[in-house]
């Protein structure tokens, strides 16, 4: 398999560390978003992460992980319907009301573009509710889902990279410090060794990341 992507992605370090914690071999081709043809063929939007497997490629980062885990155990996805459902509603709350709407600001964090005022205006109270939500669906002991760790603790925490970010950027705010028992499972899995691995790899491609980023500075 062949993961397509860069190493400071959030989304790609998802699909990294489940593949990493799952002891799965894989290559990682170093890719940044782009509209070539020859990209597109691999993920039809041209954002990373995608996943090249013997059977073709696939894009989504959530998908992606459904199918890796599926390959192997130990399985990180809850195999009983209830369970796997609200595994995925966990993610899918981070995903919509965290991390979407906080890299909405990503151009003024990440390149130094002025201010977009709407996504300024309109994220913080959207991602509010999304960390009250994440709060409320889970009662991390210590895992968010009890004592195994799961694909929504994976998921979560890269989801988290771009929220914390931007609240500590852009609102000078600390939503963690709001919840302490996300606090503290954040604070754990940030000692997990896959996640160690990803952030090292992370931390030492940012400088090509702001290389890239350049580009797109207006
Ligand atoms: N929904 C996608 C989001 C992936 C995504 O937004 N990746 C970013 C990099 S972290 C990207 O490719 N951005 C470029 C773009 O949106 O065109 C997924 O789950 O994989």
């Amino acid at each position: 398999m062949k993961l397509y992507g860069f190493s400071a992605s959030n989304y790609y370090n998802a699909v990294k560390h489940l593949l990493l914690a799952k002891g799965l071999d894989f290559e990682e081709v170093k890719e940044y978003p782009s509209q070539n043809e020859d990209y597109l063929s691999i993920h039809p939007l041209g954002k990373v992460p995608a996943l090249v497997t013997d059977q073709g490629p696939m894009s989504e980062t959530d998908i992606i992980m459904e199918y890796v885990d599926s390959l192997s155990d130990p399985k990180f996805f809850p195999t009983e319907a209830f369970e796997k459902a609200k595994c995925r509603e966990i993610m899918k709350v981070a995903e919509l009301y965290i991390e979407l709407p906080a890299r909405r600001n990503n151009g003024e964090v990440l390149i130094g573009n002025p201010r977009c005022e709407t996504a300024f205006r309109e994220a913080r109270p959207l991602m509010e509710k999304g960390f009250k939500a994440l709060d409320t669906l889970c009662q991390p002991s210590p895992y968010l889902m009890g004592d195994k760790m799961t694909a929504a603790d994976i998921f979560v925490r890269y989801a988290l990279v771009v929220g914390n970010m931007v609240a500590a950027k852009v609102y000078d705010w600390k939503p963690l410090d709001e919840y302490p028992a996300l606090k503290a499972w954040s604070k754990m899995m940030r000692e997990d060794a896959v996640s160690q691995k990803v952030d090292q790899d992370s931390q030492a491609a940012m400088q090509d990341l702001m290389e890239y980023f350049a580009q797109f500075k207006k």
